[in-house]
């Protein structure tokens, strides 16, 4: 599906500084700083939205993350190959459309609108390929027809499943116990108690037409695609085997990235999937984690609605390191405000010397995306008075635009 207009990235801080360290992400595999391949293309794979009640600040605090590696990458001279998917047909899709008595399309296209004009807002680099559910159905029936081959698929009242134990190193990536992943299983859409199932943990790949819902007709017969299968089908199709990292939020760790991954194993049994998991934490609201579900949402559409500064929402975010989970509150927002107009002000008036900051606000990102450790820099920068430096409120501004995503001196009103 049409994806959104790319903000411009600079490469000023590049061509004047040369290239950044390479990134290094945490991965959930191996609990720790990981080194990305340097050199040549880096490939992205992120979870999207399943797009009802979009764009909330946790959304927007995880695509920000990813935004943030994509820029890290390109400050270290890499190509980015990004991929996101939308999740335009699934259970908590179709029940909001039908407690409400909406068409389940219209939803979904009406909020997947409302996205794309929120991440351009908010000056997020796009995906290369921005890829629906629906419109992807063929390689996910591919990609069953291939787990098929292998022995990993079974019924259950027409149902079809994936079987976990066809993947001997499946548990892998979340690194859980047993009776972790069933928790987690059952909190996170997943049926461990169906009657039929081999294995509870066996998930759902296809499900057969039920009355009132969306169906298509495949080789499978008629019925909709699991939303595990889902990724692990566009991300195959679209960036190969391999890839660099697959992102999301942390609540996706377990089962949505377990199960793609080992899908996407068994299928192509002598290929990696991904190479590394980076996950963003949560954002919460009212003392719970932001969700839909919930309805505790403070949406990025609101805010710009009121008049809210989208570069102000983006560094209110910045303010927390991805990994962190944390709580939005009035203030967070306040403090992003007064930010920006004090790096406004600053790069208006001139400041001292830029050359170190200019290096450490990139190294500080190369490590793990330490965007807060880049904000203080910059702040400590601002608030110097020492002798004005020529050149060096150019060079803040190419490097926080570069790397932070935030544009200093062009002319920004509300609701680009
Ligand atoms: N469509 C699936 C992924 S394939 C999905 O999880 N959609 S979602 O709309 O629920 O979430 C979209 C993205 O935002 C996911 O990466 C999810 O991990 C992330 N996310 C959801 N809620 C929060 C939150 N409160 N804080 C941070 N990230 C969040
Ligand atoms: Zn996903």
């Amino acid at each position: 599906m049409r994806s959104w207009a790319s903000p411009p990235v600079s490469t000023a801080a590049r061509d004047r500084l040369g290239v950044a360290p390479p990134l290094s992400l945490y991965d959930a595999r191996t609990d720790g700083l990981e080194p990305t391949k340097p050199g040549g293309e880096a490939r992205l794979y992120v979870c999207g939205i399943t797009p009802y009640d979009a764009t909330h600040l946790g959304h927007a605090a995880t695509y920000l993350a990813f935004d943030l590696a994509i820029r890290a990458w390109r400050e270290a001279g890499q190509e980015v190959r990004y991929v996101q998917n939308v999740t335009d047909v699934d259970d908590p899709l179709l029940e909001r459309a039908t407690t409400t008595g909406q068409d389940w399309m219209a939803l979904a296209e009406r909020e997947t609108e409302m996205f794309r004009q929120d991440m351009a807002a908010l000056d997020m680099i796009a995906p290369d390929v921005f890829a629906g559910a629906v419109e992807s159905i063929p390689h996910i029936v591919d990609l069953i027809e291939r787990l098929h081959e292998q022995g990993a698929v079974y019924a259950v009242e027409g149902d079809l499943y994936f079987s976990v134990k066809a993947d001997p190193a499946f548990g892998s990536v979340s690194g859980l116990s047993e009776s972790d992943m069933l928790s987690r299983f059952a909190e996170h859409g997943g049926d461990p108690e169906r009657p039929g199932k081999r294995d509870p943990l066996d998930c759902l790949l296809w499900q057969q037409h039920r009355d009132g819902e969306p169906a298509w007709e495949t080789e499978l017969g008629t019925g909709r695609p699991g939303w595990h299968i889902e990724c692990a089908a566009i991300a195959r199709h679209h960036l190969g085997s391999g890839f660099d990292i697959q992102g999301g939020g942390s609540d996706l760790l377990f089962p949505h990235h377990e199960m793609s991954a080992s899908e996407a194993q068994v299928a192509y049994p002598d290929d990696i999937y991904a190479r590394g998991y980076a996950h963003a934490g949560m954002v919460g609201y009212q003392g719970h984690k932001m969700s839909k579900s919930r309805g505790n949402l403070v949406l990025v559409s609101r805010l710009r609605a009121d008049g809210v500064d989208p570069r102000a929402i983006r560094l209110s975010l910045l303010a927390h390191h991805y990994r962190e989970s944390w709580e939005w509150t009035d203030e967070t927002l306040t403090v992003g405000e007064k930010r920006l107009d004090s790096w406004v002000d600053a790069v208006a008036r001139g400041g001292v010397d830029a050359t170190a900051v200019a290096a450490d606000i990139r190294g500080m990102l190369s490590e793990d995306l330490n965007a807060p450790a880049a904000l203080d820099a910059v702040d400590a920068w601002a608030l110097d008075d020492g002798e004005v430096v020529d050149g060096s409120a150019e060079l803040v501004t190419d490097v926080v635009e570069a790397s932070l995503g935030i544009r200093l001196m062009s002319d920004h009103s509300n609701g680009r």
